[in-house]
């Protein structure tokens, strides 16, 4: 049993947590549990996230908050990431997940 690591790539091991991490996600982005995520859950989800990652209830993520903040969150370069600015690259994601553009997200069409 020892040699069972060794015998798995550990490319394959990687691929199953991603997979087993996208669909986690995509359980907990699907309030309603019919096997879809419609934009309105996606923004509820994300909203949440941010909630709880604003540690200090300002509002915005300050760099400690929120990992690696780069110019595609921090749109307005203040040096945090509100709201608004989070939600708008979601909104990106979501689009550019949404493979066949019927407005909801399936779990195929998270990326695995
Ligand atoms: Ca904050
Ligand atoms: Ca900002
Ligand atoms: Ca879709």
């Amino acid at each position: 049993m020892y040699s069972f690591k060794k015998l798995v790539p550990f490319g394959l091991i990687a691929a199953l947590a991603c997979t087993a991490h996208a669909g986690k996600m995509f359980d907990t982005m699907d309030a309603d549990k019919d096997g879809k995520v419609t934009e309105e859950e996606f923004m509820n989800r994300w909203t949440k996230v941010h909630n709880h990652q604003d540690k200090n209830k300002d509002g915005v993520l300050q760099p400690d908050e929120f990992k690696a903040p780069g110019p595609a969150w921090d749109t307005n370069q203040d040096g945090v990431v509100s709201l608004e600015e989070n939600l708008a690259v979601r909104k990106r994601h979501f689009t550019a997940w949404d493979k066949d553009g019927d407005s909801v997200l399936t779990p195929e069409e998270l990326p695995q």
